[in-house]
């Protein structure tokens, strides 16, 4: 069995699809290098517009695989680098959506927030219980989620190990939308929307919003205008305002 499954869709969307169920989807080492390497391709392939990441319609991912914990030391932790399996998600200039099911907890929660735009059904429950291991969160429980929901809201969920809901979630400021049914086939809708405007415009937007999160004001809102003028370079800018001029749809080349 495949543990990672991935799909490529004529209209540029992409589904990364998380596949151990019977380990509820636990990110073990063979599965992050998976991820990582498929990530690494869809970055740089052209076909590819958005990407959605699920674990399947029962559950997102529950966590590290606790099993590869038991004996691991410091220095074995430190030399398996795992840092760089992250980084292939978060470089990632593509839009990310992930699509929960079911639970996000720990590695998995912060599997979600590596994601642009996070769906959850009614089945969701997010968490970093890794307190409750004798541990604490390491691939940005603590930071991504203080910059998404601020301190207190984040401490008590990082220092209790508490779950929390789908729509909890969505009031914190985690989700960006609550569905009822499975949260896939509304995230490739998304992705499918998103895939349809003009690639670069989408990739320089991804850009500036997650760079302009840990800047001054002054600083982001600078970025933002250059890039802005970067984009009356493109053929697609063009394009677009004449589309829009000529009452038709854009045909946008990502150039
Ligand atoms: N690691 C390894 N195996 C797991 C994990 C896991 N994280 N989660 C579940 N499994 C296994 C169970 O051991 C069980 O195996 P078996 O059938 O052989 O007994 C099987 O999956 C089914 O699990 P349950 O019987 O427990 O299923 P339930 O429906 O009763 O409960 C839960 C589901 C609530 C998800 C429960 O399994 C659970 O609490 N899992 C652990 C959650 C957790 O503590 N996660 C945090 C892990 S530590 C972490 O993520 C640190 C991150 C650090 C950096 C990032 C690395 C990626």
């Amino acid at each position: 069995m495949d543990i990672l499954k991935l799909t490529i869709m004529e209209d540029g969307v992409a589904v990364v699809q998380l596949n151990r169920p019977e380990a509820k989807n636990a990110l073990n080492i063979e599965l992050r290098q998976k991820l990582a390497k498929t990530f690494d391709e869809l970055s740089s392939n052209n076909h590819v517009k958005a990407i959605v990441l699920t674990g399947g319609e029962k559950i997102f991912a529950a966590g590290a695989d606790v099993n590869d914990f038991l004996t691991a030391s410091t220095s074995q932790m430190y030399l398996r680098h795992t840092e760089a399996y992250w980084q292939s998600i978060s470089n990632c200039p593509k839009p990310i959506i992930a699509a929960v099911n079911g639970y996000a907890l720990g590695g998995g929660c912060e599997l979600a927030m590596h994601a642009d735009i996070i769906i959850a059904n009614q089945t969701a429950k997010f968490g970093q219980p890794e307190v409750r291991l004798g541990l604490m969160p390491g691939a940005g429980g603590t930071q991504r989620l203080l910059r998404a929901i601020g301190k207190f809201k984040t401490m008590l969920l990082v220092l209790t190990g508490k779950m929390f809901n789908a729509d909890e979630a969505s009031q914190m400021g985690l989700v960006s939308e609550v569905i009822e049914g499975d949260a896939t086939p509304h995230a490739i809708e998304i992705a499918k929307t998103i895939a349809s405007f003009s690639a670069i415009s989408v990739q320089q937007i991804k850009e500036v919003t997650n760079l302009g999160q840990d800047m001054s004001l002054d600083g982001a809102l600078a970025l933002e205008r250059k890039a802005l003028q970067i984009l009356f370079d493109t053929k697609d800018q063009k394009e677009g305002a004449k589309a829009f001029l000529e009452k038709r749809t854009p045909n946008y080349q990502g150039e």
